[in-house]
C-alpha cells in the first residue's frame, strides 16, 4: 500500500476547473471527488461499495481484492439504439449511426441532467488512452456519479493524479475528450439507495465536431467507462479520419514462430466473438508462441518506415465471462486468479467465489446473477447461473503472456489483420484477400450473428464492417473510403495482409467443423507461411484459401471431410449473399467508395452472377 495520496480538490488548469464545476453547478452533486489512483482511493471507493450492496468481496484465498457486482437487470449490454452521433450535419452520422441534431440533444440532455446528482457524489477522473508518454497523449477527463465506474476505469485506463499533472503541465496545449457520465438515478435526503442505481432512459452521445461525450442512465461498461468504446472508437475514430490514422475494434498479438521470427497480427471480430481468446490463444503446435498486447482496441499509426503500428490504448480486459476456462483461454483465467478484479453479472458461489457456465468446478449451489439460487439442476432446465454478458474486469499486467511491447509508446508493426465474423455457413475458415482494397472489400461486408454483448436478439445475421458497426463515429461510407485511403497512401509492399477468417461454421448436424481456441494457431501459421510465400492455397472466387495440405494438422485429431467443410466455398451459397451484399452497399449511396462497388462487381463476375 503507498501512503494515502494527499487530496486533490482541483486543479490549476483553468478551462478543465471551469467545465469541472459547471457541470457540478448542473447535477448538483453533494460534494466533487478527484481521483488521484492511489490504493488508498481503492480501498475507499471499495468498501462504499461493499457498503452499499453494490459489490461483494470475493474470499481473499480466491479472488484477492476482487468484487463481485450483479447489475439491474435492464443494464447489462450496451444499448446500440439510444447510442448517437451528434454531429452538425446529419449526413456525417451516416446510414449506421443515430443522429440528432447536437442543440437539440444537448437541451434535452441539459434537463435530464439537471440535479441527477443529487445525493451521490461526483468523481472526476483524469484518465490517458495509450501512453502518457506518447507523442500526442490522448487525454480524456470523466465525470461520474457511479463509484463502480470509478472502479472499473481505474482497472481499464490509466487515471489519476499522474495524469492530471500532465494536463496541467501543458495548459492550453492539453488537448482531452471531456467525458460526462451519470447513472441518472438523484437521491433525495433518506431515500433509500438501490444496489445498482440506473435510469430506464438511457443516452450514450458522442458529439463528434467537438470530440465530446455525454452518456446517461446507464452502469454498465460499453456504456459508462467513457474511455472504451466512446472514446477510444467513436470519437477516435473521427480524429483518425482527420489525422490519418485508424482507430479500430481489434486485438493485437504477438507471433513467434519457431525460427523466432516475430511477426504482430490485428483482428477485428464483432463483441462476444471470442477476440480475448484469440488474443490470448495458447497454440496446439509446437514451438510457436503467443503473446498477447491488447483483446478490444487497436489504435494504429503509420511509422516513419511506412509501416503500421499498433498501440492498445487500454490498460485492462474487459472480458466475456461465460466459456471462459481452462481449455479455452487458460491465460485469462491465470490472469483474474491473481485478484483486482471485478466480474459483473456472473454467479457467486456459497465460498465467495464466482463461477459462470462454461467454467470448471460447477458449484451445487450458488446465487445466480439475478440473485437467486441457482443449482445444476436450474442449469439443466436452462436457468443460467450468469448473464451472457457476464463480463470480467482486470489489470492487463497481470497477464502472464503480455507482450513487453506493450509499453511501447510506438507501437508494433503489423503484419496481418485479420476479421472475421460468426457464420454457421458460406464463410470457409480463412480466406486471404488479394491486396488491401480487396481486403477493405472483405472487412466492409463483414457479416456476423448477433451476440448477447448489444442488447435485442441474438444470432441474426448482420453486416457489422469492419467489427465496427456499432463503433464508427462518422458515417461508415467515408470510413470505407478512409481505409481505401488509407491503402492508396501507402506502400503496398509494408501494409498488413488482410485475411478473413470464421471459427463458427457448422456441419450439417450443427456441429462446429473447425475445433478452435488453441488449434486457431494452425490458421495462424497458414496466414504468416502466406506472407512468407512458402503456403499453398486455391484461388476461388472471394479470395484465396487454403488446400488442406497446406494447414498444419500435425497432431490434429480431425476428420479429413471435416477439414474439407471448413474450407469449402460454395459458390452457390455466395451467390445467395450476394443481393444481401447489395442491399447493404445500397444504404450508402453516394458515400460508398467506387472501389468498393468495383469490388463486388468482380465478385459477382467470378460468381457468374448478373
Ligand atoms: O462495449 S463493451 O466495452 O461493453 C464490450 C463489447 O461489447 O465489446
Ligand atoms: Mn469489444
Amino acid at each position: 500500500m503507498t501512503a494515502p495520496a494527499a487530496p486533490v480538490q482541483g486543479t490549476t488548469h483553468a478551462g478543465l476547473q471551469a467545465w469541472v464545476d459547471e457541470v457540478a453547478a448542473m447535477t448538483t452533486p453533494d460534494e466533487v471527488v478527484w481521483v488521484t489512483g492511489s490504493d488508498e482511493e481503492w480501498t475507499r471507493l471499495t468498501d462504499k461499495l461493499v457498503a452499499a450492496g453494490t459489490f461483494v468481496r470475493l474470499n481473499e484465498d480466491k479472488k484477492p481484492n476482487s468484487f463481485y457486482a450483479a447489475s439491474d437487470p435492464s443494464d447489462v449490454a450496451r444499448v446500440e439504439d439510444r447510442t448517437y452521433i451528434c454531429s452538425v450535419d446529419e449526413k456525417d452520422s451516416g446510414p449506421t449511426n443515430n443522429w440528432m441534431d447536437p442543440n437539440e440533444m444537448k437541451d434535452l440532455m441539459r434537463g435530464l441532467y439537471a440535479g441527477c446528482m443529487t445525493g451521490r457524489t461526483m468523481y472526476v477522473i483524469p484518465f490517458v488512452m495509450g501512453h502518457i508518454e506518447s507523442e500526442n497523449p490522448m487525454f480524456g477527463v470523466e465525470l461520474t456519479d457511479s463509484e463502480y465506474v470509478v472502479a472499473s476505469m481505474r482497472v481499464m485506463a490509466r487515471c489519476g493524479s499522474e495524469v492530471l499533472r500532465r494536463i496541467e503541465e501543458l495548459g492550453d496545449d492539453a488537448k482531452y475528450v471531456p467525458a460526462l457520465h451519470s447513472l441518472g438515478a438523484p437521491l433525495e435526503p433518506g431515500q433509500q439507495d438501490v444496489t445498482w442505481p440506473c435510469n430506464p432512459e438511457k443516452y450514450i452521445v458522442q458529439f463528434p465536431e467537438e470530440r465530446m461525450i455525454w452518456s446517461y442512465g446507464s452502469g454498465y461498461g460499453g456504456n459508462a467507462l467513457l474511455g472504451k468504446k466512446c472514446y477510444s472508437l467513436r470519437i477516435a475514430s473521427v480524429m483518425a479520419r482527420d489525422e490519418g490514422w485508424m482507430a479500430e475494434h481489434m486485438l493485437i498479438l504477438k507471433l513467434t514462430s519457431p525460427e523466432q521470427q516475430v511477426y504482430f497480427i490485428a483482428a477485428g471480430f464483432p463483441s462476444a466473438c471470442g477476440k480475448t481468446n484469440l488474443a490470448m490463444l495458447k497454440p496446439t503446435i509446437p514451438g510457436w508462441k503467443v503473446e498477447t498486447l491488447g483483446d478490444d482496441i487497436a489504435w494504429m499509426r503509420f511509422g516513419k518506415d511506412g509501416r503500421l503500428y499498433a498501440v492498445n490504448p487500454e490498460f485492462g480486459f474487459f472480458g466475456v465471462a461465460p466459456g471462459t476456462n481452462e481449455h479455452t483461454n487458460p491465460n485469462a483465467m491465470a490472469t483474474i486468479n491473481k485478484g483486482n478484479s471485478v466480474f459483473t453479472n456472473v454467479a457467486l458461489t456459497d465460498d465467495g467465489d464466482i463461477w459462470w457456465e462454461g467454467l470448471e468446478n460447477m458449484p451445487e449451489h450458488a446465487t445466480s446473477w439475478k440473485g437467486e439460487d441457482w443449482t445444476p439442476a436450474d442449469g439443466e432446465a436452462g436457468v443460467l447461473s450468469s448473464h451472457a454478458n457476464s463480463r470480467y474486469c482486470t489489470p492487463i499486467k497481470q497477464c502472464d503472456i503480455l507482450a513487453p511491447e506493450y509499453d511501447d509508446p510506438q507501437g508494433v508493426p503489423i503484419s496481418a489483420i485479420f476479421f472475421g465474423g460468426r457464420r454457421k455457413t458460406t464463410v470457409p475458415l480463412v480466406t486471404e484477400s488479394r491486396d488491401w482494397t480487396h481486403g477493405t472489400f472483405m472487412g466492409a461486408t463483414l457479416s456476423s450473428e448477433t451476440t448477447a454483448a448489444a442488447t435485442g436478439q441474438v444470432g441474426v445475421v448482420r453486416r457489422d464492417p469492419m467489427a465496427m458497426l456499432p463503433f464508427i463515429g462518422y458515417n461508415a461510407g467515408d470510413y470505407f473510403q478512409h481505409w481505401i485511403n488509407i491503402g492508396k497512401d501507402a506502400d503496398a509492399s509494408k501494409l498488413p495482409k488482410i485475411f478473413y477468417v470464421n471459427w463458427f461454421r457448422r456441419d450439417e448436424e450443427g456441429n462446429f467443423v473447425w475445433p478452435g481456441f488453441g488449434e486457431n494457431a494452425r490458421v495462424l501459421k497458414w496466414a504468416i507461411e502466406r506472407i512468407e510465400g512458402k503456403a499453398a492455397a486455391v484461388e476461388t472466387a472471394i479470395g484465396h484459401v487454403p488446400t488442406p495440405e497446406s494447414i498444419d494438422t500435425d497432431g490434429l485429431d480431425m476428420d479429413p471431410a471435416e477439414l474439407a467443410k471448413a474450407l469449402t466455398v460454395d459458390n452457390e451459397e455466395w451467390k445467395a449473399e450476394i443481393p444481401q451484399i447489395e442491399e447493404w452497399f445500397a444504404k450508402f449511396g453516394d458515400n460508398l467508395p467506387t472501389a468498393l462497388q468495383v469490388e463486388l462487381d468482380g465478385l459477382k463476375a467470378r460468381l457468374g452472377v448478373e
